[in-house]
């Protein structure tokens, strides 16, 4: 990929999506295309087929993406459904058809079988039952990377597919209905720590375990992969180390400075009791995770403290 190849970032306002365009300005890659969701509803076939026809980008990193925690995976299936399905069919074969250089879809580490062996390695796709809150956004993401890889098995097209485990940065969503974990809880234990709260409540039962990396890790993993990975298969992104829900929201709690108790509240599905990502397939290839996670998390909390994303 050159520096003044086009290339197109697809969620350029999202988590993850902002990361990647944060991190290809910052390498000096200057024809980045952009578009808002208001500009270009990637659900919409006709639209993105002539987007594409008329930019032409070499490169599109496929960021763009429905996501929410276990909540809103539940409660929203049909949403998360369709909109990754289209999002994903419209944007693939319309790379396909304009002639794209190389595409990089992001998955999820969700599309594994809830009860597979750990660490999870990428050929476990496919081989046991998925977990049920986030069944429709996992099937709707295997679509995404088996598209992926029956366009390179019929035309040939460099589409690879790479499977961020659980992530966290800048950007993040806080709103307590549809959020991840990790925002929730910062958002949770600093409204308790301002207003004066005995108690803070986390869904579940704290003992499912997760794998976080912070999304600037992700996105450098990303470019590094656009760069350096051609062949057909999956790669996880990972840092290969989890915690129980039950460290990360004492984790949280001495970060934000809170001293009230923590109540878990089993009436709130646990979801997946692991999901660990392999990674030494990425491990091998040369790249690795940088930001530990106590480090990440104090970041992104002085980064929000005095933004009004908070509850
Ligand atoms: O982050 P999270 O929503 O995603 O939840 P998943 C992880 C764990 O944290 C679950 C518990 O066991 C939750 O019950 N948890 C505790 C909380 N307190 C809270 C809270 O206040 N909010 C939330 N959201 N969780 C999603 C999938 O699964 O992760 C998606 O539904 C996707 O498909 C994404 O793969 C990365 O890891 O369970």
């Amino acid at each position: 990929m050159d520096k003044t190849d086009k290339i197109y970032v697809a969620g350029h306002r999202g988590m993850v999506g902002s990361a990647i365009l944060r991190r290809l300005e910052r390498e000096g890659y200057s024809k980045i295309i952009l578009r808002t969701s208001d500009e270009l509803d990637l659900r919409n076939q006709n639209k993105v087929q002539d987007f594409m026809e008329e930019e032409k980008p070499a490169y599109v990193f496929l960021a763009a993406a429905h996501v929410g925690g276990i909540g809103a995976n539940d409660k929203y299936r049909a949403e998360f459904f369709y909109n990754n399905l289209m999002i994903e069919a419209n944007v693939i074969h319309a790379s396909y058809l304009s002639g794209v250089k190389k595409l990089m879809f992001l998955g999820s580490s969700c599309i594994y079988p809830k009860m597979a062996n750990q660490p999870l390695k990428e050929e476990y796709i496919l081989t046991g039952p998925l977990e049920t809150t986030n069944e429709a956004y996992a099937i709707a993401k295997i679509a995404g990377l088996k598209m992926c890889e029956y366009y390179r098995h019929q035309y040939a097209s460099n589409f690879i597919s790479v499977m961020p485990t659980n992530l966290y940065g800048s950007n993040d969503n806080y709103d307590l209905e549809k959020s991840h974990v990790l925002p929730a809880l910062l958002s949770k234990f600093h409204t308790a720590r301002i207003e004066n709260k005995s108690k803070v409540e986390v869904w579940g039962t704290g003992a499912p375990k997760r794998e976080f990396l912070h999304v600037d890790d992700l996105a450098d993993a990303a470019l590094f992969l656009m760069q350096n990975y051609d062949e057909p298969g999956l790669v996880n992104i990972g840092t290969g180390k989890d915690i129980s829900i039950m460290e990360l929201a004492n984790l949280i709690k001495d970060i934000v400075g809170f001293e009230g108790d923590i109540e878990f509240d089993s009436s709130k599905p646990d979801g997946t009791p692991r999901k660990l990502l392999d990674v030494d397939k990425l491990d091998r290839l040369g790249w690795h995770s940088k930001i530990e996670l106590r480090q990440g998390i104090s970041e992104v909390y002085s980064e929000i403290q005095n933004m009004k994303v908070l509850a």
